[in-house]
């Protein structure tokens, strides 16, 4: 390790899992399946809060299958998942795997960028909703190997922004940003935020909608540790990109935000994992904090955003 580690005590517990965890099963869902996880989440604008829930069906297929709410805690997922397009293109580039949808309203509009993995490897496809209720596939936006697509809720320097998470060549994975005019065409791309000794070996990929806020744009991400016999362990962290250039990391927290150590985060399909796609700001300042448990439930955690602001400064 070329840096010390950092202890950080006033982190300890600003993260708050809901006592009723997990909030999602798949018993819940109204068709066959083995586990909902990593759901996008969005507060719409008439105040009601929408999940887009990861379902895994028995075949190891994945369903996207939006459930609704009104205190963003008890959800009622609705009759069927999101119809997808029976065209070939699609077929060749999903094989019925589409997962982990981030939500993102911009300008009025609802999008969702989700991967679509295939025998071409991974890649991000992107629908358009009016409402949360009418989804329309506009296309693939990348190119094979690249995953954890997230766009920010404004434009940025006139242009669409994303956050992503390519795969490098030594596997280790790290964050990107690219810009667009029309979110379908990509480019200007640049490495925003490496790997880290502390806890972030591996596979840093941008997790919910990045936050605005007057210190920068709060990303919560996740990272990996590989602890012996090659165990991945997936955390959450936190930090802060510069609001006109966010390629640029101004501050992050050296220690994770969120760990797996209860029964349904480190126990189900995957082991000791929690991986968010989706957080929603509410007007007091809590931040609500989707996240996939052990790739087998979806739970929800509370945060200030302050705290989760000073957790980036180590203070
Ligand atoms: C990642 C993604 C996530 C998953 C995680 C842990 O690569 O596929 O959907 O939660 O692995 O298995």
């Amino acid at each position: 390790m070329s840096q010390p580690v950092v202890y950080v005590k006033s982190k300890e517990n600003i993260v708050q899992r809901y006592e009723g965890n997990p909030i999602i099963t798949k018993e819940d869902i109204p068709a066959a399946a083995k586990g909902v996880y990593n759901s996008g989440c969005i507060k719409t604008t008439e105040g009601k809060y929408v999940m887009l829930c990861r379902v895994e069906t028995p075949s190891m297929k994945q369903l996207i299958w939006p459930a609704d709410s009104d205190d963003g805690i008890n959800f009622t997922p609705r009759p069927e998942p999101i119809k997808m397009p029976d065209t070939d293109d699609f077929k060749e580039y999903t094989a019925g795997m589409y997962y982990d949808p981030r939500v993102t309203l911009i300008e009025g509009t609802y999008y969702v960028v989700f991967a679509c993995h295939s025998g071409h490897s991974c890649r991000l496809g992107l629908m358009e909703s009016p409402d949360m209720k009418e989804f329309k596939w506009k296309g693939f936006i990348t190119e094979t190997d690249n995953r954890n697509g997230v766009l920010f809720p404004e434009k940025i320097n006139g242009l669409y922004a994303r956050l992503d998470r390519p795969n490098t060549g030594d596997g280790a994975g790290y964050m990107w940003v690219s810009y667009s005019p029309d979110l379908i065409h990509w480019g200007q791309s640049s490495a925003v935020a490496m790997t880290q000794d502390e806890w972030g070996w591996k596979k840093n990929g941008p997790g919910a909608v990045p936050i605005k806020t007057d210190k920068g744009w709060l990303v919560i991400y996740h990272a990996v540790n590989v602890q012996c016999a090659a165990q991945y362990v997936y955390h959450l962290g936190v930090m802060l990109l510069d609001l006109k250039d966010p390629s640029k990391v101004i501050a992050r927290a050296k220690a994770p935000i969120l760990s797996p150590v209860k029964e349904y985060e480190l126990h189900g399909l995957t082991y000791a994992v929690v991986f968010t796609c989706g957080a929603v700001l509410e007007d007091d300042g809590e931040v609500k904090i989707y996240y996939g448990g052990a790739d087998t439930v979806q739970c929800l955690a509370t945060a200030k955003l302050d705290d989760l602001v000073d957790a980036c400064f180590n203070r």
